[in-house]
Protein backbone atom coordinates (compact mmCIF):
# COMPACT_ATOMS: atom_id res chain seq x y z
CA UNK A 1 0.00 0.00 0.00
CA UNK A 2 1.09 3.47 -0.69
CA UNK A 3 0.33 6.39 1.60
CA UNK A 4 0.11 9.88 0.49
CA UNK A 5 0.10 12.71 2.81
CA UNK A 6 0.16 16.36 2.20
CA UNK A 7 0.93 18.74 4.50
CA UNK A 8 0.93 22.42 2.94
CA UNK A 9 3.00 22.17 -0.22
CA UNK A 10 4.81 19.27 0.72
CA UNK A 11 3.98 15.05 0.07
CA UNK A 12 5.32 12.37 2.17
CA UNK A 13 4.76 9.27 -0.17
CA UNK A 14 5.13 6.14 1.79
CA UNK A 15 5.53 2.64 0.93
CA UNK A 16 3.64 0.59 3.76
CA UNK A 17 4.08 -3.29 3.30
CA UNK A 18 6.05 -4.17 6.54
CA UNK A 19 5.52 -8.23 6.40
CA UNK A 20 7.43 -8.17 3.62
CA UNK A 21 10.41 -5.31 4.54
CA UNK A 22 8.43 -2.66 2.19
CA UNK A 23 9.60 -5.01 -0.85
CA UNK A 24 7.87 -3.75 -4.13
CA UNK A 25 5.10 -6.70 -5.55
CA UNK A 26 3.12 -5.71 -8.60
CA UNK A 27 0.66 -4.26 -6.50
CA UNK A 28 2.93 -2.06 -4.34
CA UNK A 29 4.78 -0.74 -7.49
CA UNK A 30 1.71 -0.31 -9.91
CA UNK A 31 0.16 1.71 -7.00
CA UNK A 32 3.28 4.00 -6.40
CA UNK A 33 3.85 4.70 -10.31
CA UNK A 34 0.39 5.98 -10.15
CA UNK A 35 0.28 8.17 -7.14
CA UNK A 36 3.99 9.47 -8.29
CA UNK A 37 2.09 10.30 -11.48
CA UNK A 38 -0.67 12.68 -9.68
CA UNK A 39 1.73 14.00 -7.72
CA UNK A 40 3.80 15.37 -10.79
CA UNK A 41 1.29 16.72 -12.56
CA UNK A 42 -0.25 18.27 -8.71
CA UNK A 43 0.98 22.13 -9.13
CA UNK A 44 -0.32 22.61 -5.75
CA UNK A 45 2.66 19.58 -4.78
CA UNK A 46 6.19 21.49 -4.42
CA UNK A 47 8.05 18.96 -2.80
CA UNK A 48 8.35 15.28 -2.70
CA UNK A 49 9.53 12.88 -0.15
CA UNK A 50 9.82 9.26 -0.31
CA UNK A 51 10.37 6.74 2.35
CA UNK A 52 9.31 3.30 4.07
CA UNK A 53 6.81 2.52 6.80
CA UNK A 54 8.58 1.38 9.90
CA UNK A 55 11.67 1.63 11.65
CA UNK A 56 13.54 -1.47 9.35
CA UNK A 57 13.25 -0.85 6.25
CA UNK A 58 12.85 1.94 2.94
CA UNK A 59 12.26 -0.72 0.52
CA UNK A 60 14.06 -4.11 0.95
CA UNK A 61 14.18 -4.65 -3.14
CA UNK A 62 12.07 -5.76 -5.57
CA UNK A 63 9.52 -9.01 -4.34
CA UNK A 64 11.83 -11.56 -4.75
CA UNK A 65 9.41 -14.15 -4.44
CA UNK A 66 7.19 -12.67 -7.34
CA UNK A 67 10.83 -12.26 -9.55
CA UNK A 68 11.19 -16.25 -8.91
CA UNK A 69 8.74 -16.68 -11.27
CA UNK A 70 9.15 -14.66 -13.85
CA UNK A 71 9.82 -15.43 -17.60
CA UNK A 72 11.49 -13.31 -19.98
CA UNK A 73 8.85 -11.35 -21.11
CA UNK A 74 7.47 -10.91 -18.00
CA UNK A 75 10.84 -10.23 -16.70
CA UNK A 76 11.10 -7.02 -19.50
CA UNK A 77 7.46 -5.50 -18.30
CA UNK A 78 8.32 -5.66 -14.26
CA UNK A 79 12.18 -3.84 -15.70
CA UNK A 80 9.73 -1.49 -17.35
CA UNK A 81 7.33 -0.62 -14.46
CA UNK A 82 10.47 0.02 -12.19
CA UNK A 83 11.68 2.34 -14.48
CA UNK A 84 8.58 4.56 -15.45
CA UNK A 85 8.54 4.61 -11.16
CA UNK A 86 12.46 6.01 -11.55
CA UNK A 87 11.85 8.13 -14.12
CA UNK A 88 8.65 10.60 -12.09
CA UNK A 89 10.85 10.46 -9.56
CA UNK A 90 13.65 11.75 -11.37
CA UNK A 91 11.88 13.52 -14.25
CA UNK A 92 8.82 15.43 -12.22
CA UNK A 93 9.20 19.20 -12.20
CA UNK A 94 9.92 19.41 -8.58
CA UNK A 95 12.82 18.03 -5.94
CA UNK A 96 12.39 14.86 -5.22
CA UNK A 97 13.93 13.58 -1.85
CA UNK A 98 14.38 9.64 -0.53
CA UNK A 99 14.16 9.43 3.44
CA UNK A 100 16.28 6.49 3.95
CA UNK A 101 15.04 5.17 7.32
CA UNK A 102 16.64 1.43 6.52
CA UNK A 103 17.05 -0.98 4.61
CA UNK A 104 17.07 0.46 0.87
CA UNK A 105 18.40 -2.87 -1.32
CA UNK A 106 18.36 -3.66 -4.55
CA UNK A 107 14.87 -1.95 -6.17
CA UNK A 108 14.74 0.03 -3.33
CA UNK A 109 17.99 1.25 -3.32
CA UNK A 110 17.23 2.16 -7.12
CA UNK A 111 14.24 4.61 -6.00
CA UNK A 112 16.34 6.32 -4.19
CA UNK A 113 19.11 7.07 -6.44
CA UNK A 114 16.28 8.35 -8.98
CA UNK A 115 15.09 10.97 -6.34
CA UNK A 116 17.08 14.46 -6.40
CA UNK A 117 18.35 14.27 -2.65
CA UNK A 118 18.64 11.45 -0.07
CA UNK A 119 19.11 11.48 3.29
CA UNK A 120 19.62 8.39 6.01
CA UNK A 121 18.77 7.13 9.60
CA UNK A 122 22.13 6.27 10.75
CA UNK A 123 20.40 2.51 10.65
CA UNK A 124 20.06 2.94 7.40
CA UNK A 125 21.88 -0.13 4.93
CA UNK A 126 21.82 0.16 1.11
CA UNK A 127 22.92 -1.44 -1.66
CA UNK A 128 22.93 -3.28 -4.94
CA UNK A 129 22.63 -7.17 -3.74
CA UNK A 130 21.08 -8.50 -7.33
CA UNK A 131 24.44 -10.17 -8.22
CA UNK A 132 23.49 -12.64 -5.54
CA UNK A 133 20.47 -13.43 -6.81
CA UNK A 134 22.41 -14.24 -10.39
CA UNK A 135 20.68 -11.20 -11.95
CA UNK A 136 21.51 -7.69 -12.37
CA UNK A 137 19.92 -3.90 -10.68
CA UNK A 138 16.69 -3.56 -13.31
CA UNK A 139 15.74 -0.24 -12.17
CA UNK A 140 18.07 2.39 -12.99
CA UNK A 141 20.90 0.73 -10.63
CA UNK A 142 23.19 0.04 -13.74
CA UNK A 143 23.11 3.75 -14.37
CA UNK A 144 22.39 6.11 -11.71
CA UNK A 145 25.17 4.57 -9.20
CA UNK A 146 27.27 5.71 -11.42
CA UNK A 147 26.08 8.90 -12.31
CA UNK A 148 25.71 9.27 -7.83
CA UNK A 149 28.91 7.95 -6.61
CA UNK A 150 31.40 8.05 -10.06
CA UNK A 151 31.91 4.57 -11.84
CA UNK A 152 34.76 3.07 -9.90
CA UNK A 153 32.91 2.66 -6.73
CA UNK A 154 30.01 1.73 -8.79
CA UNK A 155 31.23 -0.84 -10.13
CA UNK A 156 32.43 -2.33 -7.25
CA UNK A 157 29.36 -2.22 -5.53
CA UNK A 158 26.85 -3.79 -8.19
CA UNK A 159 29.67 -6.46 -9.13
CA UNK A 160 30.01 -7.15 -5.11
CA UNK A 161 26.71 -6.71 -3.67
CA UNK A 162 28.69 -5.33 -0.98
CA UNK A 163 26.07 -3.07 1.23
CA UNK A 164 27.65 0.06 2.83
CA UNK A 165 25.89 1.51 6.05
CA UNK A 166 25.18 5.18 6.44
CA UNK A 167 28.17 6.45 7.17
CA UNK A 168 30.41 4.88 4.42
CA UNK A 169 27.14 6.13 2.06
CA UNK A 170 27.93 9.54 3.12
CA UNK A 171 31.41 9.27 2.23
CA UNK A 172 31.02 7.95 -1.06
CA UNK A 173 28.50 10.62 -2.15
CA UNK A 174 25.25 7.87 -1.50
CA UNK A 175 23.95 10.38 0.31
CA UNK A 176 23.71 13.84 1.25
CA UNK A 177 23.44 13.35 4.84
CA UNK A 178 23.17 11.03 7.76
CA UNK A 179 20.23 12.65 10.31
CA UNK A 180 17.89 10.86 12.60
CA UNK A 181 15.41 10.93 12.76
CA UNK A 182 15.34 11.25 8.94
CA UNK A 183 12.14 12.69 8.13
CA UNK A 184 12.91 15.50 10.22
CA UNK A 185 15.80 16.32 7.74
CA UNK A 186 13.97 15.46 4.77
CA UNK A 187 11.07 17.72 6.31
CA UNK A 188 13.18 20.67 6.75
CA UNK A 189 14.77 20.72 3.52
CA UNK A 190 11.22 20.23 1.95
CA UNK A 191 10.52 23.71 3.69
CA UNK A 192 12.95 25.28 2.53
CA UNK A 193 12.46 24.03 -1.21
CA UNK A 194 8.75 24.68 -0.66
CA UNK A 195 9.55 28.70 -0.54
CA UNK A 196 11.58 28.80 -3.38
CA UNK A 197 10.71 29.28 -7.17
CA UNK A 198 8.69 26.44 -8.14
CA UNK A 199 10.27 27.91 -12.31
CA UNK A 200 13.77 28.13 -10.74
CA UNK A 201 13.54 24.80 -9.15
CA UNK A 202 11.88 22.94 -12.57
CA UNK A 203 14.36 24.64 -15.04
CA UNK A 204 16.98 23.47 -12.40
CA UNK A 205 16.43 19.70 -12.26
CA UNK A 206 15.59 19.71 -15.90
CA UNK A 207 19.08 21.28 -16.42
CA UNK A 208 21.00 18.93 -13.68
CA UNK A 209 19.09 15.88 -15.39
CA UNK A 210 21.44 16.64 -19.03
CA UNK A 211 24.80 17.53 -16.52
CA UNK A 212 26.40 13.81 -16.95
CA UNK A 213 24.52 13.07 -20.75
CA UNK A 214 24.27 13.97 -24.18
CA UNK A 215 26.34 17.17 -25.28
CA UNK A 216 28.17 19.21 -22.79
CA UNK A 217 28.51 22.55 -25.23
CA UNK A 218 24.95 22.12 -25.88
CA UNK A 219 23.98 21.61 -22.55
CA UNK A 220 25.99 24.77 -22.13
CA UNK A 221 23.98 26.33 -24.49
CA UNK A 222 21.08 25.14 -22.99
CA UNK A 223 21.32 26.89 -19.97
CA UNK A 224 22.38 30.12 -20.88
CA UNK A 225 19.03 30.32 -23.18
CA UNK A 226 16.91 29.32 -20.21
CA UNK A 227 18.66 31.84 -17.93
CA UNK A 228 17.79 34.68 -20.54
CA UNK A 229 14.35 33.43 -20.56
CA UNK A 230 14.15 33.30 -16.81
CA UNK A 231 14.32 37.12 -16.79
CA UNK A 232 10.46 37.13 -18.45
CA UNK A 233 9.17 35.43 -14.96
CA UNK A 234 7.57 37.27 -12.10
CA UNK A 235 9.81 35.10 -9.97
CA UNK A 236 13.59 36.14 -11.36
CA UNK A 237 12.16 39.56 -10.89
CA UNK A 238 10.86 39.57 -7.74
CA UNK A 239 13.65 38.07 -6.39
CA UNK A 240 15.97 40.24 -7.67
CA UNK A 241 14.06 42.92 -6.61
CA UNK A 242 13.58 41.79 -3.17
CA UNK A 243 17.31 41.83 -2.90
CA UNK A 244 17.81 45.39 -3.59
CA UNK A 245 15.12 46.65 -1.11
CA UNK A 246 16.56 44.24 1.69
CA UNK A 247 13.08 42.03 2.00
CA UNK A 248 12.53 38.28 1.86
CA UNK A 249 10.78 37.32 -1.76
CA UNK A 250 7.10 36.17 -2.22
CA UNK A 251 7.59 33.75 -5.11
CA UNK A 252 4.31 33.11 -7.34
CA UNK A 253 5.95 30.22 -9.45
CA UNK A 254 5.74 31.61 -12.77
N1 LIG B 1 11.40 -9.69 -1.55
C1 LIG B 1 10.44 -10.43 -0.92
N2 LIG B 1 10.37 -10.57 0.42
C2 LIG B 1 11.31 -9.97 1.15
C3 LIG B 1 12.33 -9.18 0.57
C4 LIG B 1 12.35 -9.05 -0.85
N3 LIG B 1 13.24 -8.30 -1.49
N4 LIG B 1 13.12 -8.71 1.56
C5 LIG B 1 12.59 -9.17 2.71
N5 LIG B 1 11.50 -9.93 2.47
C6 LIG B 1 10.64 -10.60 3.42
C7 LIG B 1 11.31 -11.88 3.95
O1 LIG B 1 11.14 -12.94 3.04
C8 LIG B 1 10.54 -12.09 5.23
O2 LIG B 1 9.29 -12.64 4.92
P1 LIG B 1 8.75 -14.01 5.65
O3 LIG B 1 9.80 -15.02 5.38
O4 LIG B 1 8.64 -13.62 7.09
O5 LIG B 1 7.43 -14.28 4.99
C9 LIG B 1 10.28 -10.68 5.73
O6 LIG B 1 10.46 -9.84 4.59
C10 LIG B 1 11.29 -10.24 6.78
O7 LIG B 1 12.59 -10.43 6.26
P2 LIG B 1 13.73 -11.23 7.06
O8 LIG B 1 13.14 -12.23 7.98
O9 LIG B 1 14.71 -11.71 6.06
O10 LIG B 1 14.35 -10.06 7.95
P3 LIG B 1 15.86 -9.85 8.41
O11 LIG B 1 15.85 -8.69 9.33
O12 LIG B 1 16.44 -11.16 8.90
O13 LIG B 1 16.67 -9.49 7.08
C11 LIG B 1 17.02 -8.29 4.97
C12 LIG B 1 16.36 -8.29 6.39
C13 LIG B 1 16.53 -7.06 4.23
C14 LIG B 1 18.55 -8.21 5.14
C15 LIG B 1 16.66 -9.61 4.25
O14 LIG B 1 15.26 -9.78 4.27
C16 LIG B 1 17.12 -9.61 2.83
O15 LIG B 1 18.28 -9.89 2.54
N6 LIG B 1 16.17 -9.35 1.90
C17 LIG B 1 16.47 -9.38 0.49
C18 LIG B 1 17.24 -8.16 0.08
C19 LIG B 1 17.58 -8.16 -1.39
O16 LIG B 1 18.30 -9.06 -1.87
N7 LIG B 1 17.09 -7.17 -2.10
C20 LIG B 1 17.30 -7.06 -3.50
C21 LIG B 1 16.20 -7.74 -4.19
S1 LIG B 1 16.56 -7.87 -5.92
C22 LIG B 1 14.86 -6.38 -12.92
C23 LIG B 1 13.89 -5.68 -12.22
C24 LIG B 1 14.10 -5.38 -10.88
C25 LIG B 1 15.23 -5.84 -10.23
C26 LIG B 1 16.17 -6.54 -10.93
C27 LIG B 1 16.01 -6.81 -12.27
N8 LIG B 1 14.65 -6.73 -14.29
C28 LIG B 1 13.36 -6.88 -14.77
C29 LIG B 1 15.80 -7.00 -15.10
C30 LIG B 1 15.36 -5.61 -8.84
C31 LIG B 1 15.95 -6.57 -8.06
C32 LIG B 1 15.93 -6.49 -6.61
O17 LIG B 1 15.50 -5.56 -5.97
Amino acid sequence: MIRVELEEAVALVTIDRQEAMNALDVGTLTDLRGRLSELAADESVRVVILTGAGEKAFVAGADIKYMSNLDVEAAKAWGALGHEAGRLLETMPKPTIAAINGFALGGGCELALACDIRYAASTAKLGQPEVNLGIIPGWGGTQRLARVCGLGIARELIFTGRIVGADEALRIGLVNAVHDPVLDKAHETATLLAAKSTVALRTMKELANRALGGDHEENLAAEGKTFGELFSTKDAKEGLAAFVEKREPKFVGH
